[in-house]
């Protein structure tokens, strides 16, 4: 940062529906995998911020839940703070998921955007998926509901389009000094992602209710003093009995499974030898503790009565 140019920065809130991409193209955009993605909807849970710095410009991408209609109480908070994401940021970008198009869900989410008032710019993903026909059409019914600033075509997955969608942003981006490290690449701890590592092998290899049912907490951290070794407890709570025993599986295969997954990828994003302990816990009321809640960035529920 040798230039004289002054500096630049900007939050950028990466809004859509659940599972049109959003988690993946922040990982692409930011280089390295700072969120974790599924094939299920609503994995992400957590407000994270990726970080990506071009010439005098820091991109701070705000990865957000995705935004449908909430039943539970902490699934409505999730809702919330990607609107209050949306609503801080200096910079939005819709995602839309170009083989699924205008479905309701996504339209949803632009009447709310219009409800914000913000500049938006649009970024149709997945275009790996489809015939480049389609996406003129989209482009235009699209910005018939809200009139975007910029529309891009890109895919989280083979990265095309991208380089023009941070350039977008780039220029878009107001003066003012950065808000982190040159070399930050998240918001999260080792420990939060670690966390959030292992619940996304719960995500990949469970299904039905069970990880929804699901939070991850790392419990304890422990470096060898050559830094070459971690040994990292984690606990995963789930809300039922029966939930941990298909947690557990069959003489335990399930939870050997989800760890080996989770050290695996944790050994090449600590560049050590990791040696992880999981332990599952019964905690039925855990959605509604508010340390949790906090750990998530969100507000906690009130307590009644
Ligand atoms: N083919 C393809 N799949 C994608 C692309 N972007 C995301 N996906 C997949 O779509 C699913 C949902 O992605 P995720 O990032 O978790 O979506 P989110 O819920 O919006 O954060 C995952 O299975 C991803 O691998 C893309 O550009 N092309
Ligand atoms: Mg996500």
């Amino acid at each position: 940062m040798s230039e004289d140019r002054p500096t630049r920065c900007a939050f950028v809130a990466i809004v859509g529906a659940p599972n049109v991409g959003k988690s993946s193209l922040i990982n692409r955009l930011v280089g390295t995998k700072v969120s974790i993605v599924s094939p299920k909807p609503q994995t992400t849970r957590r407000r994270i911020i990726g970080i990506t710095n071009r010439g005098v410009t820091q991109l701070c991408f705000v990865d957000t839940p995705g935004i449908f209609a909430a039943a539970g109480r902490l699934e409505k908070a999730m809702v919330e703070a990607a609107w209050r994401a949306a609503g801080d940021a200096d910079l939005v970008v819709l995602v839309l998921d170009a083989k699924r198009g205008l479905e309701p869900k996504s339209r949803a989410v632009i009447e709310g955007l219009k409800k914000i008032g913000k500049p938006v710019i649009l970024a149709i993903n997945k275009i790996d998926l489809v015939d480049p026909p389609v996406l003129l059409p989209l482009t235009a019914e699209a910005n018939a509901l809200l009139p975007f600033e910029e529309t891009f075509y890109v895919s989280a997955e083979t990265g095309e389009g991208c380089e023009e969608l941070l350039g977008a942003l780039e220029v878009r981006a107001p003066q003012g000094p950065w808000l982190f490290p040159e070399d930050q690449l998240s918001d999260l701890s080792n420990r939060a992602m670690a966390a959030e590592i292992t619940r996304e092998k719960i995500f990949l290899q469970l299904r039905e209710e069970v990880p929804y049912a699901t939070t991850v907490e790392t419990e304890q951290w422990v470096e060898s003093p050559d830094g070459k070794e971690i040994r990292i407890d984690q606990t995963i709570y789930v809300q039922k009995p029966g939930q941990k025993a298909i947690v557990i599986g069959k003489g335990g295969s399930r939870l050997k499974a989800i760890g080996e997954a989770a050290r695996k990828e944790l050994e090449q994003l600590l560049g050590a030898r990791v040696h992880l302990f999981l332990f599952v816990k019964v905690r039925e009321d855990w959605k509604e503790d508010p340390e949790r809640w906090r750990m998530l960035g969100l507000e906690p529920p009130r307590r009644q009565g």
